[in-house]
């Protein structure tokens, strides 16, 4: 890899990066066991694997001192009464933060910590959002109308752990509320000291 400075552009509605190394398609099928509603994510499964979210990401080598970056986009639309959403994930060396910078859309940034605090942030076009080191992180898209954009940046050599997430979820799930999103309680989640 050069080791030069660049600028890329991000072009279009959809935010793309001029020149990116990696794109990330998540569908339907990688969410399992993820929507609270299982019996609305096998008919939607059985109806189609949607593509719920992309991420461009620049690569860079996963080393401290270095960042990873890229464009987020998450496509509008729910599994049941629950909105589209990324995985989630802890970073797999714990003490390293993340930096959320939304391009457009509407949405939350779901996160809980490792002792089970949690917190949801709003994204909004111009928002900032930091995630503290040791907080794991979700993505919601809450409108029905359009993609929720974000631009984000973190330590390269951080890695993804999608394990705990995998089993459990996250503490709390973000449901359409009719006017507004609803924040309740996840019935599959339970406390560090009970795993
Ligand atoms: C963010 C970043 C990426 C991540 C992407 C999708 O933009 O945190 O590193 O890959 O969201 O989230 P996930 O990996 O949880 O599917
Ligand atoms: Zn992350």
């Amino acid at each position: 890899m050069v080791n030069r400075p660049f600028t890329l552009q991000l072009l279009g509605p959809q935010a793309i990066p001029s020149r990116y190394d990696h794109h990330i398609t998540r569908h339907l099928s990688a969410l399992k066991n993820q929507f609270h509603d299982q019996d609305a994510y096998h008919d939607a499964l059985n109806v189609a694997d949607m593509l719920l979210y992309e991420v461009f990401e620049i690569r860079r080598p996963e080393l401290p001192g270095e960042l990873l970056f890229g464009v987020t986009v998450i496509h509008p639309g729910k599994v049941g009464d629950e909105f589209f959403m990324t995985k989630g994930h802890f970073h797999s060396v714990l003490e390293t933060a993340e930096l959320y910078y939304c391009l457009d859309g509407e949405g939350v940034l779901v996160m809980e910590s490792l002792e089970g605090d949690w917190a949801v942030e709003e994204f909004y076009s111009g928002s900032v959002t930091f995630v503290p080191p040791r907080w794991a992180h979700r993505s919601v898209n809450t409108s029905l109308d359009g993609d929720l954009i974000l631009f984000f940046a973190y330590p390269a050599h951080a890695g993804h752990d999608y394990k705990s997430i995998e089993e459990h979820g996250f503490r709390k799930l973000i449901l359409d509320g009719g006017d507004t999103y609803e924040i309740v309680d996840n019935p599959r989640w339970l406390p560090p000291e009970r795993r």
